[in-house]
């Protein structure tokens, strides 16, 4: 048997940050081998923001660039922009015509962005949704893995694709969610997600110097005003990264010493900043080699949009044929 179609998506919004890393793409790295794996650079959903066009084309390029410096191998998954196979627009638009407004409207990301770019409220961000059911539609995917904030977004795709086939016929398998280990990371203000759109994350390309001066200003126990007072590591949003980046053995003496009053956040803050620039060192040398080559990043979006535009042409007439068109 075949391995299982997976894919999912990340948008050329901004700097990808701690919080893509950690909820997505690490466990990306991970589990490519496993599935036929695809990652698409959605810059279609990215159009649903207030964008610059002359910018959009770097971003892309810099998003696929840290994907691969992350780890996303081109041996061993695809990876690809999503506006460079037709079918995504194409599947979204048949979608459209089978999915009620008030399953739309009930989406609370809509609300969310709805409320972040009120000048800008766009029917693009309101179908958002329905482009990435065509996303995940369009190979047939079985495995999605997403954040917190996906989930729902997901279940709404399910939904779609009960109705699909249901009204047309068995053609599309039910995707399921794959949760990673850190479904939300909190941004330095302690509160929202962290965000790309927020200003409130750590870039995966950050300098260790900026690195340490955004850490210096983070939240982290509000009840906590000195040193010596005992500290709450389980409402710390640094203890929190702590659990991402620092074995669990120390973890433990973290706690034990923060709440004995005995650890600072400034030292706490400190080590925290060591491990996570020493993890991002690595990444950020084999981001500065790709940099040196953007042809080649650009070869590998080509090559991933050339296998997925053969396999989407194939969705499609599928797609045309169930449903009379
Ligand atoms: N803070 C987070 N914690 C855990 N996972 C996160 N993801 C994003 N932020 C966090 C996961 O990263 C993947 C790609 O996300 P995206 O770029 O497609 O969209 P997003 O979730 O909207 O990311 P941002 O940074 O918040 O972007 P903007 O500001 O442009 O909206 C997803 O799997 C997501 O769950």
């Amino acid at each position: 048997m075949g391995k299982k179609v997976l894919f999912s998506g990340i948008q050329p919004t901004g700097e990808l940050h701690i919080g893509n890393y950690l909820g997505a793409i690490k466990n990306w790295v991970k589990i490519q081998s496993d599935y036929d794996s695809i990652f698409c650079v959605v810059d279609l959903h990215a159009q649903t923001i207030e964008y610059d066009q002359k910018e959009m084309p770097r971003r892309v390029q810099k998003t696929a660039t840290v994907l691969l410096a992350c780890g996303l191998d081109p041996e061993r998954c695809t990876l690809f922009k999503q506006s460079y196979i037709p079918g995504h627009s194409e599947l979204m638009w048949r979608l459209t015509t089978i999915t009620p407004i008030g399953d739309l409207e009930r989406m609370t990301q809509y609300k969310d962005k709805a409320q972040q770019h009120r000048d800008n409220i766009n029917a693009g961000l309101f179908t958002y949704p329905v482009l990435m059911a065509a996303d995940i539609m369009l190979y047939k995917a079985e495995v999605v893995p997403v954040g917190d904030d996906q989930v729902q977004h997901l279940e709404l795709t399910r939904e779609i694709v009960r109705r699909f086939n249901h009204r047309f016929g068995e053609v599309f398998p039910e995707p399921k969610p794959l949760l990673s280990t850190a479904p939300r990371i909190r941004g330095l203000d302690g509160k929202a997600k962290m965000s790309k759109s927020l200003n409130n994350a750590i870039g995966l390309t950050e300098s260790p110097d900026s690195i340490r001066k955004k850490l210096a200003s983070a939240f982290t126990d509000p009840a906590r005003l000195r040193r010596s007072d005992p500290g709450h590591p389980e409402v710390c949003n640094i203890f929190t990264l702590h659990g991402q980046f620092s074995p669990p053995a120390r973890c433990a003496e973290i706690a034990g010493a923060c709440t004995a009053g005995m650890l600072g956040c400034v030292d706490c803050k400190r080590e925290f900043a060591d491990r996570l620039i020493a993890e991002l060192e690595p990444i950020q040398a084999r981001a500065a080699e790709l940099r040196a080559k953007p042809e080649r990043v650009q070869e590998i979006l080509r090559e991933g949009g050339r296998r997925c535009r053969a396999r989407s042409e194939r969705t499609i007439a599928d797609v045309n044929r169930a449903m009379g068109l």
